[in-house]
């Protein structure tokens, strides 16, 4: 699957935060835990009822965590693991690698389809 970037939907929340920083929301379900404690892609988008899967390829133990509500909650997982969650309900979730300061990333549940 190729991940396409949604360029419109990231300037959009761009301007509703009043931040001027750039950032691409990637319409995919899968996401990378990479070297350099960094998600990749850090934002993306899917569809409600799809399921999103990390994989880590790092050498060091990460996990995905949403910062409160619902969203994916892992535990700590290893190089070549992988971990899926399933987003049930429509919404923007952010969550993080609890033992990594500054690892994070979001999840834009749009309708599903
Ligand atoms: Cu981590």
């Amino acid at each position: 699957m190729r991940a396409l970037p949604l360029l419109a939907v990231a300037a959009l929340a761009g301007a509703g935060c009043g931040s001027s920083e750039t950032s691409e929301v990637f319409e995919t379900n899968s996401v990378k835990m990479v070297r350099g404690n960094e998600f990749d892609p850090r934002a993306i988008s899917v569809k409600a009822g799809s399921t999103v899967t990390w994989t880590n390829e790092d050498g060091v133990p990460h996990n995905a965590v949403a910062k409160d509500g619902d969203g994916p909650k892992s535990e700590l997982f290893g190089k070549g693991k992988t971990y899926s969650w399933k987003a049930a309900t429509p919404g923007t979730i952010e969550y993080v690698c609890t033992i990594h300061p500054g690892m994070d990333g979001t999840i834009e549940v749009g309708p599903g389809g």
